[in-house]
């Protein structure tokens, strides 16, 4: 329908254009060609003055009232580092360019005005200028290398890479249709290597799974950042190019398969500090569409979007970024999982599966210390009671399994710091087989490990053994994880 009416008008408008020729050749006629040549000059010339004027206020009275809408006016102020620069270099560049934009389209129509043709008229003839010459030369050159120096400088500084000795952290994000796959590097700050040749269903950016630095990495779904702390984001892409883009950040970076690229900015304003800037907007002062109970400037969230028309879901390629302080970064990073230990470990698609790892052994430590010492302190009885999770023993026999070793050791090194506490070492088993015969294994699971704590240098007065059969059960017999559960060694504390 639209479209329809647009031919229309403009069949019209030709129509008109014709029959106003028409007329001009009928009135050319009557009057004498030439004079009406002039007449018509000199009304076409002040037109284009009108034009001119009329054009010239509709582009300066435009930049201002969308001027909120840019970069780098309005609430739209940069909140990282080398976004003030990039957005100052931008006002350099449109001031020079802005004058130089007013001052040529003044030239050209009053130019036309001025010298528009007229009976007995003769053009000046001169062969060349050179005062004329150098004024339009050096000007703009003096000029151009002013924008090109200044512009020269800020790129170095947006672009510069960090030097090895500088405070940094290091993320990467991996573009592919249609979302980005965020990566972090756990608490040993590295990020693990990658092997396009190893990606599948269950390992999105194809990590090496026998790297001990992909071991703590993490998959998050946004990006959160500590404000102040310089960033590197490594950028890549799985399939097609993508496009890493920040707006608020003044962050823009192509994502290219097979050609890892990266940015280092720095955020200098927290989520929650930017919203306080948007509240001073009435466009933010309006209730929030998605959450009327809110204004827009209280839901504000910075993001990351894709700035390549990478396909069809392109428009999804949205991830929300929050910038927090220090304090609140910890608390969020140290809530994340390890994609590799909690997706990946023991697995069908993990090829470490059943070694126990350094970082388990570590972790494992941490973790029986923590539960020594809180039992340690515990008043009451039960509390005072730990149970081995990582000893096991073969089947039907009291022989250790090798891997026993690493909890036992945690255990000689609590023992040695708590110098004066006695244990007692309970056996326990399910209620399959002879009641007498668990009562007998399990005395003797709970001897091995008592030997082999006086091996480790153990005083053998402060250890007891105890065999208790299938007469303690912790959970129900009557299924396999309830006698799993029950199957078990424990050691309670007795000061
Ligand atoms: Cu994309």
């Amino acid at each position: 329908m639209t479209a329809l009416l647009a031919i229309i008008s403009i069949l019209l408008i030709a129509v008109i254009a014709v029959q106003i020729g028409k007329v001009t050749e009928l009135a050319a006629k009557i009057r004498g060609e030439e004079e009406v040549q002039e007449m018509d000059n000199k009304r076409t010339s002040v037109w284009l003055l009108v034009f001119m004027v009329v054009f010239l206020v509709a582009c300066v009275w435009s930049a201002v009232y969308y001027k909120n809408y840019m970069l780098g006016y309005g609430p739209h102020t940069s909140a990282s580092e080398h976004g003030a620069d990039l957005d100052w270099i931008f006002k350099v560049t449109l001031f020079f360019t802005g004058i130089v934009f007013i001052a040529t389209q003044i030239a050209l129509f009053y130019f036309s005005y001025k010298y528009r043709a007229e009976r007995g008229r003769k053009a000046t003839f001169f062969s060349h200028s050179t005062k004329l010459e150098i004024y339009w030369t050096a000007i703009p050159a003096v000029v151009m290398t002013l924008l090109v120096i200044g512009g020269l400088d800020v790129w170095n500084t947006v672009m510069a890479d960090v030097s090895p000795d500088e405070e940094y952290m290091e993320i990467e994000a991996t573009g592919y249709q249609f979302a980005w796959q965020l990566r972090y590097p756990g608490p040993d700050g590295q990020l693990g290597t990658r092997d396009y040749k190893l990606t599948s269903g269950t390992n999105p950016l194809g990590q090496d799974w026998t790297d001990a630095k992909n071991w703590d990495d993490i998959h998050p779904g946004e990006i959160v950042l500590p404000v102040g702390k310089k960033v590197r984001v490594r950028i890549t892409a799985r399939d097609v190019l993508h496009d890493f883009y920040l707006p608020h950040f003044r962050v823009k970076m192509d994502a290219v398969p097979g050609m890892p690229t990266y940015f280092v900015f720095t955020p200098n304003k927290t989520t929650e500090e930017y919203r306080q800037e948007l509240k001073k907007y009435p466009e933010y002062n309006v209730p929030d569409p998605n959450d009327p109970t809110k204004m827009m400037w209280e839901t504000f969230e910075y993001e990351l979007a894709c700035a390549e028309l990478c396909g069809s879901g392109h428009w999804s390629m949205k991830r929300l970024v929050k910038i927090v302080s220090q304090q609140e970064y910890d608390t969020w990073i140290k809530g994340q999982q390890s994609y590799y230990l909690s997706t990946i470990r023991n697995t069908e698609d993990d090829p470490l599966k059943g070694k126990l790892l350094d970082i388990e052994i570590k972790q494992r430590k941490q973790e029986f210390t923590d539960a020594f010492e809180s039992a340690v302190k515990a008043d009451s009885a039960s509390a005072k009671v730990l149970q081995l999770k990582y000893v096991e023993f073969q089947t039907g026999s009291a022989a250790l399994t090798d891997l026993s070793r690493y909890e036992l050791d945690n255990l000689v090194a609590a023992l040695t710091k708590y110098a004066t506490l006695k244990i007692e070492v309970a056996g326990h088993t399910d209620n399959v087989g002879d009641p007498a015969a668990n009562v007998s294994l399990s005395q003797q699971r709970a001897e091995t490990v008592t030997r082999y704590l006086i091996n480790k240098g153990i005083d053998a007065g402060r250890l007891t053994a105890r065999g208790y059969g299938d007469t303690r059960p912790k959970e129900s017999n009557d299924t396999e994880e309830g006698r799993a559960q029950n199957r078990r060694t424990e050691f309670a504390i007795r000061s």
